[in-house]
């Protein structure tokens, strides 16, 4: 592949490169996993190849990805390749971009993979219980000049509401969870079960990729005893720094890239903590260490990653839309005044309570222009709010330019908060921007966004 060209032409010249194409089945189905350990029974999920979370796909930078979907569930699904800049019609979001996947069928996406970095997969039907079942998997595109670690290692976190006898309680979309926090499990999970450790080695250096495919949870990992680097958010390179208070906070889709030099003594043990929600912090795990180190010192490679080829948004001649997030409990919104509000529906996007993934758009933006959403966070709660089929600089928070104009594809904001991203809308077709809270989601809190290529009319 040239590298170069690649970096030069954007989007359209990678869509053309002809690099080797890399062939996935995933069977959506039933199955069992040990979720909590014995005495506890197994629990019964919904699983990509059986397993929770589904298979890691790994891909090089540039190449070709198809994967055959057989459906093998009762009921209709997609897949949504989160964070990856697909042609529309591969994004997975049923009625949008294609027709839901019946039970019994198959379909197949192909796209190439543009941007190296950590993403996910997982359906874009009905997600707050297929995801919460079981149904997501890591997708790594690697880089062709990965970063020097010793080891590369996945999380995929995770958080379960299980019963006693360990099965999955079947309380989807309740008033509750629809209007507050969403489904906060009391299970959390590191690649599809409970952990008590995770071993290490004196001197080693790991590059951790961290993915929140909780349906709501939001993390927030301390590492004792450890100097983390944040590499990259969303699969975007960042430029390595410590995160803020020493805590990687995850809102759900979200995925950060670490780097840790293991400098600990051997046979010691550190507790990785979540400390997000206040006065209901818990150990994760601890990372363990072998009695054998691996070397003296850590690694001394260079941290940072070469960057995708994003288009830079001109934020100067950007195009400015305002977008407002309102609704839930405690938010003086309640009432049914926003169009689509009651029976369930309990937030808006810019005054629309979404019942499906068809609608209008919110507005339509002509390909290739720069600009900049608003976002207002009019709430009591937290939202990580996801745009398909880009990804955008946070340029500011709360009227202060944000330190390191990250690219992300989910944006987490507090209660109350502004947040301005920046992007070229240069990925033609109509585009969800929604909550990944999947509760918030299922109960209105979506919009589309149109891209028209040149020569379109509305
Ligand atoms: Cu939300």
């Amino acid at each position: 592949m040239g590298g170069v060209a690649v970096l030069a032409g954007g989007l359209s010249s990678i869509a053309q490169s002809a690099g080797p194409t890399k062939e996935v089945r995933l069977v959506a189905g039933p199955g069992r996993a040990r979720v909590v350990p014995s005495p506890h029974p197994e629990t019964a999920i919904w699983a990509y190849n059986g397993t929770a979370p589904g298979p890691e796909i790994r891909v090089r930078q540039g190449e070709r990805l198809r994967v055959a979907v057989e459906n093998r569930l009762q009921e209709e699904t997609t897949i949504h390749w989160h964070g990856v800049r697909v042609p529309n019609a591969m994004d997975g979001v049923p009625h949008l971009t294609q027709k839901p996947i019946a039970p019994g069928e198959s379909f197949t996406y192909e796209f190439t993979v543009p941007d190296a970095g950590t993403y996910w997969y997982h359906p874009h039907q009905r997600s707050l219980e297929q995801v919460e079942r079981g149904l997501c998997g890591a997708l790594v595109v690697e880089e062709p000049e990965p970063l020097q670690v010793d080891r590369d290692v996945t999380w995929v976190l995770d958080d379960w509401r299980l019963l006693k006898d360990a099965s999955i309680s079947g309380d989807f979309g309740n008033r509750m969870d629809a209007g507050m926090s969403g489904r906060i499990g009391n299970t959390v999970t590191v690649n599809g079960r409970v952990r008590e450790t995770f071993g290490v080695r004196a001197g080693e250096r790991i590059r951790l990729r961290l993915v929140n495919a909780a349906n709501a949870r939001i993390f927030g990992l301390e590492f004792e005893g450890h100097r983390v680097q944040i590499v990259a958010l969303d699969g975007q390179p960042v430029e390595p720094h410590a995160p803020e208070g020493g805590r990687i906070v995850l809102g759900p889709a979200m995925r950060a890239d670490l780097v840790i030099d293991m400098t600990g003594a051997p046979g010691a043990r550190f507790r990785v903590m979540d400390t997000f929600y206040q006065d209901l912090e818990y150990r994760l795990l601890d990372l363990a260490y072998a009695d054998a180190p691996l070397r003296e010192r850590p690694l001394e490679a260079p941290l940072a990653l070469p960057g995708n080829p994003l288009p830079e948004p001109d934020v100067g001649a950007a195009a400015r839309h305002e977008v407002t997030f309102d609704g839930g409990m405690m938010s003086g919104m309640m009432g049914g005044m926003m169009q689509g509000m009651g029976r369930g529906h309990v937030w808006a996007v810019n005054g629309v309570s979404a019942s499906g993934h068809v609608m209008d758009p919110m507005f339509a933006l002509p390909q290739g222009q720069s600009c900049i959403l608003a976002l207002h966070n009019n709430t009591a709660w937290h939202h990580p709010i996801h745009l398909h089929g880009h990804s955008c600089r946070v340029i500011s928070r709360n009227g202060e330019p944000t330190r390191h104009r990250e690219w992300q594809d989910t944006v987490l904001m507090a209660p109350r908060e502004r947040a301005e991203i920046a992007f070229v809308a240069d990925n033609p077709g109509d585009w969800m921007l929604h909550c990944h809270i999947l509760e918030h989601q299922a109960a209105g809190m979506m919009g589309v966004i149109r891209v028209e290529p040149p020569g379109t009319r509305t």
